[in-house]
């Protein structure tokens, strides 16, 4: 059996022949040996450590030229660890270091996204992205006023993209993330919130990338929210060329709110801007009997069509009015299962092709997908999400 199909069946046996929600195992065998968790209950922070990775240098190669499949900027497997306290998750610090514990360069750490498996996505049948980081992105800490709600046993996992681009292979990297929380008996209790993705063009468990065409185009998504709440804050994020991504009533027209993309004169992206509408304030609110679209704007001068060039997403932190109305994970959900298979999949081509099976991998894959895959990473090698 190929190791598409093999992913796919363990996952869903997994899923079938557990009848209650807490009881699913989200991927196959946990990988153990390039993750520790220790719990530091004095400074209240729960420090992640992955690795050791070994990293060719990838300076001085032509990404365009290249094969993607050389290893370059890939995703490692997601690593799945066990959230250890009760309270509100608030911010973290990231550091990569060597074998001794000598600092290396922070950008060599292209992305790093961390995975929530007991709780889903608002809008989406996913399961929740607690917290990312890019190269670009700097440590994040909310005031002791907002928290994330998290409890002993969560399903975590975390997985990272590396990019050594400083001339020379790195023999021992380690990532080291500092995870920062609020106890339960914090007064007064902090307003919990929950993180909020809004995407223009998402295939769970696919692609969210789409081709930019000549000139200036929009592309939209319309959805509601399951529950009404209001937006503390947003960014977004855009690829080159990418102008704003804005947020409207669907039925109206009328623009809730919009983040640009901070631009260089040639259209490049360097990041998206971030707003605040009152951590301790009102926040931006949002309903959940009205429509609503988020809109991906871009401006591309070149002539040419950049074929799978764009993401536009707006992403936020989310405060429900009953969080009890927080949409479950739906294991028997095919679009949740999707993304428990994208999530299994990550990491193990390069594997695959080592151990000879690659072909049986090519023969799974859908052709559309994998393509787009493949054309996302190129993206993201050449623009540092
Ligand atoms: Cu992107």
């Amino acid at each position: 059996m190929s190791v598409v199909g093999f992913l796919l069946q363990a996952v869903l046996t997994s899923s079938v022949s557990v009848a209650m929600p807490a009881g699913y195992s989200p991927g196959v065998a946990p990988d153990t040996s390039q993750i520790r968790v220790q719990t530091d209950s004095s400074k209240r922070e729960v420090l992640v450590t992955l690795g050791p990775f070994q990293l060719e240098d990838m300076s001085g190669m032509d990404h365009h030229a290249m094969p993607m499949d050389d290893g370059a900027g890939h995703d490692t497997p997601v690593y799945d660890f066990t959230w250890p306290i009760d309270g509100w998750f608030r911010g973290f610090r990231i550091e990569v270091v060597d074998g001794s514990g000598n600092p290396l360069p922070r950008e060599i750490m292209h992305h790093m996204i961390m995975v929530n498996y007991d709780r889903r996505q608002l809008l989406y049948s996913a399961a929740e992205r607690i917290m990312g980081a890019g190269s670009e992105t700097g440590d994040a800490v909310l005031p002791k006023s907002v928290g994330v709600p998290v409890h002993a046993g969560m399903r975590l996992g975390v997985y990272v993209a590396w990019h050594n681009a400083t001339g020379a292979p790195i023999d021992e990297a380690y990532l080291k993330i500092a995870l920062l929380w609020s106890p339960k008996n914090l007064m007064p209790q902090p307003v919990s919130s929950l993180p909020i993705y809004m995407d223009v063009n998402l295939e769970v468990g696919g692609t969210n990338t789409f081709d930019v065409l000549p000139g200036r185009t929009e592309k939209s998504y319309e959805f509601s929210v399951p529950v009404s709440g209001r937006l503390l804050g947003i960014s977004g994020h855009l690829h080159d060329y990418g102008v704003a991504v804005r947020l409207e009533d669907a039925e109206t027209g009328k623009i809730i709110t919009q983040v640009d993309g901070q631009r260089l004169p040639d259209g490049k992206v360097t990041g998206v801007e971030r707003k605040l509408f009152g951590v301790l304030g009102r926040g931006l609110k949002l309903r959940a009997d009205k429509r609503y679209r988020v809109v991906g704007i871009y401006d591309n001068p070149t002539g040419e069509t950049i074929r799978l060039g764009a993401m536009a997403e707006i992403v936020g932190l989310y405060v429900p009015d009953d969080m009890a109305q927080w949409p479950e994970v739906d294991l028997n959900d095919p679009t949740f299962q999707r993304d428990l298979v994208s999530l299994a999949e990550m990491g193990r081509e390069q594997a695959e092709m080592d151990h000879g099976a690659h072909e049986a991998h090519e023969e799974d894959a859908k052709p559309d997908a994998k393509e787009g895959h493949e054309e996302h990473e190129k993206k993201k090698e050449e623009h540092k999400h």
